[in-house]
């Protein structure tokens, strides 16, 4: 089963039409953003809330960016595997990924000879269900369940995450 956060946080009903930014200075392709337009659509069509690239750091909602080790919010990273991603509850929008992994956003990951691949759209689905308040579900098929290995794609909503968003939203 899905679980909340402790005090159930979530978007504010006149906050559903959230922006997301990427750090300018990752230079991503626009292939990358659109494997996260891509995660989003996934929550979006389950729920009310709608989801904009905006390009203004300042005004958007959710700040995504891949850095490495310490980054500065006292949660460094760790090299390849260990910690992949961290994202916080609502509102608090910080969303950022561990540039050290070998992350695959093209072709197919369960390809990968080298056993440490980390399919990205997968982990952005299971992040921004963090950003919009589920924790952590007890549902192995479940894209909230704490576990993912490498050379796995798992971009599909249980019914157990439309449930868990849709109590929230
Ligand atoms: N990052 C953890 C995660 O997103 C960070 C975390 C641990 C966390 N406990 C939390 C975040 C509680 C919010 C609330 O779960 S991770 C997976 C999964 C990670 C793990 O890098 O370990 C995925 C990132 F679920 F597969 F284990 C993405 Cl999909
Ligand atoms: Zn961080
Ligand atoms: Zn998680």
């Amino acid at each position: 089963h899905y679980t909340l956060f402790p005090g159930e946080p979530r978007w504010p009903q006149s906050k559903r039409d959230l922006t997301y930014t990427f750090d300018p200075d990752n230079n991503l392709s626009d292939e990358v953003k659109s494997v996260f337009a891509r995660a989003f659509d996934r929550w979006s069509t389950v729920t009310p809330l709608t989801f904009t690239m905006t390009t203004s750091a300042y005004s958007a909602d959710i700040n995504i960016g891949f850095y490495t080790g310490d980054h500065g919010d006292g949660e460094p990273f760790d090299g390849v595997l260990g910690t992949l991603a961290h994202a916080f509850s609502p509102p608090n929008g910080r969303f950022h990924l561990d540039n050290a992994e070998n992350w695959v956003f093209a072709g197919d990951v369960t390809e990968d000879a080298s056993n440490t691949a980390i399919d990205l759209e997968s982990v952005a689905v299971h992040e921004i269900g963090h950003l919009l308040g589920l924790g952590h579900s007890s549902v192995v098929e479940s894209i909230m369940y704490p576990s993912i290995s490498s050379r796995t794609k798992k971009v599909e909503l249980a019914s157990d995450d439309v449930e868990g968003i849709q109590y929230l939203y």
